[in-house]
Formats: C-alpha cells, sequence, structure tokens
C-alpha cells in the first residue's frame, strides 16, 4: 500500500477536533495549532476536562480513608476507573490494575519490587536496542544492585526488532523481557505475542512499556499473556500524574511491596507492618485521586471511537507523512516501512539540526513536533545521529496537518539551503 492508494473511509471525522479546546488556540502564530507532539503528550478533550473539574466540585476526598460521604464517592469513582482500566486490557482482575504516577514509575516499581526480590548474579534482563530511556536505566539499576546482566536485543536493517538474535538471546538465564510494544522513536511495532511465546517458553516473564500501544491501538493482556504491562494516562487523553501497572495476581502478589507508607499496610508495629493486599500494597500514600478518576472519562472517550478505529485513522496518516517524507532530498525517515509502524515518523536532515527544524516549524508555521533524542540517546547513537524531528499523530488530527507540516519542511529548506542555491531558485 502507498498513499495514492490510501482509503478515505478509515480517517475519523474532523469534527473530533472540537472537542479539544486547546486545539482551537492560536498558540504562537496567529497559525491554528498543528499538533503533532501525541507520543509526548497528547491533548485533552472537554469530556476529560469537565471530568476533573466534576470531581473537585463534586465528589473530591481522600480515597479508601474516611466513612463520610465524600470519601465514599471518591472512593467509588476512584475503584471505577480501576474497573474500567482493567475492562481495556482485558485483564482477569481489577486488582491487578496498579495505579501509579506514569509508565516510567511502574516499570520502576517492577524493577525494584520484583527484580530485587528475585535477580541473582548472572541472571540476564533482556531489553532491546530502541527502548525508552524508562524502559532501559531501572534495569540498568537493578542489574548493578543484584548482579544481574543486561542484554539487548538488536535491530535488522529497517529498524525491527531481529527476531532471530533475540531466539538467540533468549537462554535459561534470562529472567525478563523487557520490551516496548512500539517504539515512541521509530514507531515500529514490535511482535508482542511472538515475542512472549518464546520468552515463556524458556521461563523467562515479560515487561511490556505499552506507553505507545495502550493508546492507539486494542489491548488484550490475557490474549498475549504478558505478565506486566506499563502506560501512562497523559498519553491517551486523560490527566498527567497517572499510570497504570497491570501485573498478573499470581506475581504481584509474590512481590514485596515497593514504597512503604500509608494505605499499603494491613498492620503496622512499631518495628514491623504486614502488607495489604492488592492492589492497595503497590498504592502507598496518597494516589493521584482525581488523575485516576478522570482516566474513565478518557477511556469512554476512546472506547466511543473504537481502538480499532483510531489505529485505521493513525496508520492512514502515518503511511500519508511517510510517502510524502519519502520523497525529500536530504531527508533521511527512521524507522521500518509503514506496515510495520504506526502513529509517527521520525526524521533526520543531513544539513539542519532537529532543533533549529522544530524552531522555525513553530514559529513559523504552527506545527509542534519534537525534536531531540527523544529518550533513546542509545538507538540514536547507534544510528549514527544526535537527534532527529518526530511527527506522531493522534484521533484529532488530519491530512491537512500532514500537509502543513510539509509546507513547513520544504520553508526550512529553502530557508536553510546554501546562498547559491537560494539565489539561483528565486532568479528562476
Ligand atoms: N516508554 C515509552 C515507550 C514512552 O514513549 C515514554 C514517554 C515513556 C516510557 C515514559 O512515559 P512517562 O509517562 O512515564 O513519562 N515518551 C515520551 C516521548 O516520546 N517524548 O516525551 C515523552
Amino acid at each position: 500500500m502507498n498513499s495514492a492508494t490510501l482509503d478515505q473511509s478509515a480517517l475519523l471525522p474532523e469534527s473530533l477536533r472540537n472537542d479539544f479546546p486547546i486545539l482551537s488556540n492560536d498558540v504562537l502564530t496567529g497559525h491554528p495549532l498543528i499538533f503533532l507532539d501525541n507520543a509526548a503528550s497528547t491533548q485533552r478533550p472537554t469530556q476529560v476536562i469537565d471530568a476533573i473539574s466534576n470531581v473537585y466540585e463534586h465528589d473530591y476526598a481522600n480515597v479508601h480513608r474516611g466513612i463520610h460521604t465524600l470519601s465514599e464517592r471518591s472512593t467509588e469513582l476512584y475503584e471505577e476507573a480501576r474497573e474500567k482500566v482493567r475492562s481495556l486490557l482485558n485483564a482477569e482482575h481489577a486488582h491487578e490494575v496498579i495505579f501509579t504516577p506514569g509508565t516510567t514509575a511502574s516499570i520502576n516499581l517492577v524493577a525494584r519490587s520484583w527484580g530485587g526480590a528475585n535477580l541473582q548474579p548472572g541472571d540476564e534482563i533482556l531489553t532491546t536496542v530502541m527502548e525508552h530511556h524508562s524502559n532501559l536505566v531501572p534495569w540498568q539499576q537493578i542489574a548493578a544492585q543484584t548482579g544481574a546482566v543486561l542484554r539487548h536485543i538488536p535491530l535488522t536493517e529497517d529498524g525491527r526488532l531481529d527476531i532471530e538474535q533475540f531466539a538467540k538471546l533468549l537462554t535459561n538465564r534470562t529472567k525478563l523481557v523487557a520490551v516496548a510494544s512500539i517504539s515512541n522513536t521509530l514507531g515500529t511495532i514490535n511482535p508482542i505475542d511472538e515475542i512472549t511465546a518464546q520468552a515463556h517458553d524458556t521461563g523467562a516473564l515479560v515487561l511490556v512499556d505499552a506507553a505507545q500501544s495502550v493508546p492507539h491501538l486494542p489491548t488484550d493482556v490475557r490474549n498475549s499473556d504478558v505478565d506486566f504491562l506499563a502506560f501512562s494516562g497523559h498519553k491517551m487523553l486523560g490527566p498527567s500524574g497517572v499510570g497504570i501497572l497491570y501485573g498478573k495476581e499470581s506475581l504481584l502478589d509474590a512481590m514485596p511491596p515497593f514504597l512503604g507508607g500509608g494505605s499499603m499496610i494491613n498492620e503496622v508495629r512499631l518495628d514491623s507492618f504486614t502488607p495489604a493486599a492488592l492492589p492497595a500494597k503497590f498504592e502507598a500514600g496518597t494516589p493521584p485521586i482525581v488523575p485516576a478518576i478522570a482516566m474513565s472519562a478518557a477511556i469512554d472517550y476512546l472506547n466511543a471511537i473504537g481502538l480499532d478505529a483510531i489505529h485505521r485513522h493513525e496508520q492512514y496518516l502515518t503511511q500519508l507523512a511517510y510517502d510524502a517524507l519519502s520523497n525529500i532530498d536530504g531527508l533521511t525517515i527512521l524507522g521500518p516501512a509503514p506496515e510495520h509502524r504506526t502513529g509517527l515518523v521520525s526524521f533526520s536532515f543531513e544539513k539542519i539540526h532537529a532543533h533549529e527544524f522544530a524552531q522555525v516549524l513553530n514559529d513559523q508555521f504552527g506545527v509542534a513536533v519534537r525534536a531531540g533524542h527523544h529518550c533513546t540517546q542509545p538507538l540514536h547513537a547507534l544510528l549514527g545521529i544526535s537527534a532527529s524531528t518526530r511527527a506522531s499523530f493522534y484521533l484529532y488530527n488530519q491530512p491537512a496537518d500532514v500537509d502543513r507540516l510539509l509546507e513547513g519542511i520544504a520553508a526550512v529548506q529553502t530557508m536553510f539551503a546554501p546562498r547559491g542555491r537560494r539565489r539561483k531558485k528565486r532568479s528562476e
């Protein structure tokens, strides 16, 4: 498939944009905002913004503490949100859903709690060279602490995981495979089911960094049989400050608490404590009450459109952008062909630094993209570049946003073209 054969019926209605107040702001330039930085964080629809203010106006108190009406109400809403997340993931039990501050916190929880209790010197943790720092650094830290060894699945030439090498790296020393379902820099969709089946065959557990997939396509933890799955609310129309760790009941049950404090205990004595049952065991202190509750509204919004439909829409935009960017001289697209990726396109230029590039796109075209290493420094080093520019899509983007990006790119190229070429162009 290429953009000439794209099926317009895959596109979601343009009117969705009206649900997102921030998208009708003239942020800087007098241009309408073209928001293409969704892999970093998405925007929120009115439904989510209203859910936040509703809680504060009508239902707010601390959860799981009081017997007064407001505490009962906020507790009920908080637990309803947990159930909604369970259903979104098709998890077996609501108590397998732990509210955390985000993907990073979720992965750190597993590294510290599960890793601290289970890793021995010489054990191996297998991750990949395309991981976000959040799925690398916590494993480096726990490896240093336990004597475990970190290994990395390499990439194929076109930016996919090298599954043959994965099979070779997977041994009976491998205790955990920690892998992103979708790369936040390459857009590569990784074969999680295949990886999980192989890992389980050798007795290893699987943690999926699903920060870039739960918001964009259907997830089924029971079907894919993953052991842990981490993602963030702010990348899926929800508030910042809340994320989720899914873990299988038997694993979470056997893990020691991560943070100690209020709420995570059954009983405390002066010199010891007994931990609470799931999920409270992993929710020490006052949790992100309102962000968690507002996740219900975000999930309702996504479900009303349908994650399959969202995925098709983003595939369309990705294909469109990929094809157009492929035709630009001096521009290199990072990562695989559109059929192996979704939601985003990162690229680099021979002669223009990503930061300068993003600045002009923002200042003169109202196009918000991310420039930098996107928290994947090892991947950028491997690709021989220090930074790239990334356009990442969500349900409110439209083909016109891609056109505007291309207009901006053409203008930047002219602006940064060598003087001789520019003069020649003008006299043509
Ligand atoms: N994992 C992946 C794959 C991510 O894309 C991100 C955030 C994280 C983990 C961390 O999520 P957090 O919510 O805990 O911060 N990715 C990006 C990005 O690509 N640009 O800014 C943040």
